[in-house]
């Protein structure tokens, strides 16, 4: 009898996908969900044929080229691939796909709820009542916000996601600008009533809310930087539901405290899972809106990747080109 592939998961996957998984390969998962150690990822680099780590898993080119790596694909469960060396990985020969698309809407839906919850100061609101906080009752003078209907909504990274926040900023009366290195298709940009700007400085400087939608690349790290930073309007928010590393975190935060930028809805950090303090204390000062990276966390979304992992890894495995392959020249 063949020997069936062995396939590492280095996470719990949704059950539907680990009985698939069990049936197709040689699946050795991770019930429980512990991170694996140092150690344990760089024996699944070198043993399995084939790896399925997340953005927890940092997949480094020193992992990679441990003598007698016997791995052929690394088929990363999420869409960003920050995580892998890609380049490393191609050097090598070996495969890298991702699971783009099917977390598209859900990751809009999250960055649209950042852009209403912070200027709508809603967490704010709900924690009056949730932690015993006293509520003098309604006035018309009371924990005022800021409207969103009108405002200029400045979208940076303008693939998948940031057109499909587009369509969701557009139907609250957002206008929609956005700065990528290349304009979008004019059909899309007439869709979507979308005004493209070359000079990131330039839009920086006249929106009044940012949303960061770019893949971390070395291209994009801290592309938000000091200086950028700085551009930014007094009376703007920002919101973050890409990566971390997108933006100078500590300049963003001393930008805050100082009141020269509004407020902030960030669901990715640069040091995650750590969460500077100080982003706590301005959560608890209601300057920003934080959450623990859940930009594409539902059930049906964590399904479907799974089922995108699944293709990939069974399309490899039949010596044909996996739909999701990620090349360095993408990155
Ligand atoms: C996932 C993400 O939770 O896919 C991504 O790039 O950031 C998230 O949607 C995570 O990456 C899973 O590996």
């Amino acid at each position: 009898v063949k020997k069936k592939p062995l396939v590492v998961v280095t996470r719990k996957l949704p059950d539907s996908i680990e009985t698939r998984m069990r049936e197709l390969f040689d699946a050795r998962l991770n019930l429980d969900d512990t991170p694996l150690t140092p150690e344990q990822i760089a024996e699944a680099v070198r043993t399995a044929d084939v790896l399925v780590p997340t953005v927890t898993d940092e997949i480094t080119e020193e992992l990679l080229k441990q003598p007698d790596c016997k791995l052929r694909l690394i088929a990363n469960f999420g869409n960003g691939v920050d995580n892998i060396d890609v380049i490393a990985a191609h050097a090598r020969g070996i495969t890298v796909t991702n699971t783009p698309k099917v977390l598209t809407e859900d990751t809009a839906d999250m960055t649209m709820a950042l852009i209403l919850a912070v200027p709508r100061r809603l967490v704010e609101g709900a924690s009056i009542l949730t932690e015993g906080k006293n509520w003098p009752g309604w006035s018309p003078t009371w924990m005022l916000g800021h409207r969103i209907g009108g405002k200029r909504l400045g979208i940076i990274g303008m693939g998948r996601i940031g057109q499909a926040l587009a369509r969701r900023a557009r139907a609250f009366g957002l206008q929609i600008h956005y700065h990528n290195r290349r304009p979008v298709a004019p059909v899309i940009a007439d869709e979507l009533g979308a005004t493209y700007w070359e000079s990131l400085d330039q839009m920086l400087a006249r929106m009044d809310i940012l949303s960061v939608n770019c893949p971390h690349t070395p291209a994009t790290f801290h592309l938000l930087s000091a200086r950028r930073l700085k551009l930014i309007r007094k009376d703007a928010y920002i919101v973050n539901t890409a990566r971390g590393e997108v933006i100078d975190e500590d300049t963003l935060i001393k930008l805050i405290e100082a009141g020269e930028i509004a407020g902030a809805g960030l669901d990715v950090f640069e040091n995650e899972p750590a969460v500077s303090p100080k982003l706590v204390r301005l959560a608890k000062a209601g300057k920003v809106t934080l959450l623990p990276h859940m930009g594409s966390a539902t059930i049906e979304g964590r399904v479907e990747m799974g089922e995108k992992v699944i293709i990939n890894i069974r399309t490899f495995l039949d010596n044909h080109k996996p739909p999701d392959r990620v090349l360095p020249s993408m990155l």
